[in-house]
């Protein structure tokens, strides 16, 4: 939990506050807290037959729902010899992070008598499973991870928001490129690895001059294919802003990773630099057309593909001296080239969502209200993905292996998942050679089951028809209702709220009563607009009598001897748009039948400390309520207010 106090006592302040005012929601690596890690079902197992001195094949597969695991041996390097059950060419690592649905092969070594522990740690070191090798002699662990430090992480995000204005967080942008098929041989190279920049301004050029822009890559210079005004063939497409590092031809032939890449020396760049780094997969320095440097990039927080914002570097700054897997250093064995001579179809796939209200999915559309995904039997298939969220999803791709184009070549390995990083952007490829229908999905359980997947099928061919109705309820799946009630019993009254809703849809009853029959309540049916779902409109009821007690001097009558609305007599019917502002405050503007319009702001949940949180809400009725509680478990808080109709209170708050 990033609170206020938290980022005061320890200096993140400024970046707790960018991150409110960007409406960035808490940082977490993983959405769902567990209470333990398993290893095939159990904490802790062992393999006594290993023995000192001989390699140890094991398959790690990630089977947890939304876990990301960070893979150690307590005795030496793991060698990865395969990941997904495919080969790569044998690379030694001390750590590992294997993505929920991910499979690696490694091969381990005890190096003596003992005992040594394979540890798999969540990602965001709630705890861990081991499976201890050998038998007799010392136990040897392996290394405990620090914890994550979570302002960091907002600090970087906030650093890549500021650096692409034109970029809104968890959306899409304006014109996303439609699919598109080049002929056999007019296809450009697919976008290499990097990290999205779409609507980027560079160092106050015009975006006139970009053509004439190249590429300072390990093959010299190069002029940057798929720019606007050079792009040939069927394959041109206009570019949402720029893609930076993601225009290198990844297939021309670049040395290797040997040396394990060095996050820090990227951070140690000089200002209005980029580190000039020479390591397949990163963002290649760029200059312009006399080679020099293009200004107001630097402190640009750059990462291997697959890593920013996965804790890595906080573990490489912790273990300096250790290599950790990232996707660039994945090669196959064998060329994993697909003949040149087919149609090359791309499409554009941006990875998004809305961490508020929980909502995942693809290009802004979750899978209910998505098209299929329509390919052709003998294309080759590019989907280039663009993760424009905060967090990093496993996307698997049922029925077909694809090539990962992380900069190695004509030697691209051959996944079934991959995890996109945060911004990150990232092209897969593959020869389709099916039929029928295939699902390709994020794996985060609870990021499928609210629409992040699209169902890919082949043109022509005949839908699958097994078992129609669940398929139509799995599809539908995004669509489900969910209740929810927030009860706050305290010594002045009762405040409850209460509704159901979906990803589109919310039904809001609020009531707030005292003990002695005074009541106000409201009833919302709101709809929210728009892929972030800042915006909502609402229709509803507003009803209230305080005369019993609070105010029983109000009982205004008309000459009819109607009771007439006032501050605290209503029976209104109203309509109005609710608007999520920067520091996280929704305001509400709303109309009633009274004639009456008005004004509200509220603000819930600020983090004061890990469990001191505050609501706030006021209005142009001068109504507010401040009401502070602290946090006991999971459901139940400690709550004290002041509401400026009911008065001063406390009691117990129980939320669900
Ligand atoms: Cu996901």
């Amino acid at each position: 939990m990033q609170s206020y106090g938290k980022a005061l006592l320890s200096g993140y302040l400024g970046t707790k506050l960018g991150q409110e005012w960007r409406r960035m929601p808490q940082m977490d690596l993983a959405d769902v807290y567990y209470q333990a890690s398993l290893v095939n079902g159990q904490p802790s197992q062992a393999l006594p037959q290993a023995r000192p001195g001989q390699p140890l094949r094991l398959r790690v597969i990630n089977g947890s729902a939304a876990s990301y695991y960070w893979v150690q041996f307590g005795g030496g390097k793991l060698r990865v010899v395969a990941t997904d059950g495919v080969d790569v060419e044998p690379v030694e690592v001390d750590k590992l992070l294997v993505a929920t649905a991910e499979t690696f092969d490694v091969e381990v070594t005890p190096p003596a008598i003992g005992q040594y522990e394979l540890r798999a740690t969540s990602w965001d070191m709630a705890g861990y499973s081991s499976l201890w090798l050998g038998s007799g002699g010392e136990r040897h662990e392996a290394p405990t991870l620090p914890r994550i430090n979570y302002f960091e992480l907002v600090r970087n995000m906030n650093g890549m928001m500021s650096k692409m204005p034109g970029m809104h967080m968890g959306r899409a942008p304006a014109g996303v490129p439609a699919p598109a098929v080049a002929a056999a041989g007019t296809a450009l190279p697919p976008p290499g690895p990097g990290m999205k920049m779409d609507g980027m301004k560079m160092g106050g050029r015009a975006d006139a001059k970009m053509p004439s822009m190249t590429m300072s890559s390990a093959k010299g210079s190069q002029q940057m294919p798929g720019m606007k005004g050079e792009a040939n063939g069927a394959d041109a497409q206009p570019m949402p802003g720029m893609k930076m590092g993601g225009a290198a031809p990844a297939d021309s032939a670049r040395p290797r990773a040997t040396a394990k890449p060095n996050l820090d020396s990227l951070d140690k760049a000089p200002p209005g630099s980029m580190a000039e780094t020479n390591m397949a997969g990163m963002a290649m320095p760029m200059a312009d057309g006399n080679g020099r440097k293009m200004s107001g990039m630097g402190g640009m927080p750059m990462a291997p593909l697959g890593t920013f914002n996965t804790g890595a570097k906080q573990l490489q700054a912790a273990f300096p001296h250790e290599t950790l897997l990232d996707y660039t250093m994945l090669r196959a064995p064998q060329s994993s080239a697909l003949p040149a001579d087919r149609p090359v179809r791309t499409i554009h796939l941006y990875l998004t969502g809305n961490m508020f209200r929980y909502v995942w999915s693809i290009n802004d559309t979750p899978l209910s209200r998505a098209d299929k995904i329509t390919i052709k039997r003998g294309e080759t298939v590019r989907f280039v993905l663009h993760n424009t969220t905060m967090m990093s999803h496993p996307m698997h791709l049922h029925g077909h292996y694809f090539r990962v184009v992380n900069g190695q070549g004509d030697h691209a390995p051959l996944k079934n998942t991959l995890s996109v990083a945060p911004m990150d952007l990232v092209t897969i490829e593959f020869d389709a050679n099916e039929y029928r229908d295939w699902f390709f999905h994020c794996h985060l359980l609870y990021h499928l089951n609210s629409g992040m997947a699209r169902i890919v099928h082949y043109a022509g061919d005949s839908v699958r028809t097994d078992n129609p109705r669940l398929l139509a309820r799995f599809i539908g799946q995004d669509r489900k209702l969910f209740p929810y009630i927030d009860a706050t019993v305290q010594s002045q009254g009762t405040w409850l709220e209460g509704g159901i809703r979906n990803s589109y849809w919310l039904l809001r009853q609020e009531a707030r009563f005292d003990w002695h029959g005074d009541y106000e309540a409201e009833t919302h049916l709101q709809r929210y607009l728009g892929p972030k779902q800042f915006l909502a409109v609402y229709a509803g009821a507003d009803f209230r009598d305080n005369t019993r007690y609070l105010a029983p001097d109000v009982r205004k009558r008309d000459e009819n001897g109607h009771r007439t609305n006032s501050h605290d007599y209503r029976q209104v019917v109203c309509v109005g748009v609710r608007y999520f502002l920067p520091m996280m405050v929704w305001s509400d503007l709303r109309f009633d039948s009274g004639g009456k319009l008005r004004l509200q702001l509220e603000r819930e949940g600020l983090p004061l400390t890990s469990r001191l949180r505050c609501d706030l809400r006021v209005n142009t009725d001068r109504e507010y309520t401040v009401n502070p509680y602290y946090i006991l478990g999971k459901y139940v808080a400690l709550s004290g207010s002041y509401d400026s109709d009911y008065g001063w209170g406390a009691g117990l708050r129980i939320i669900y």
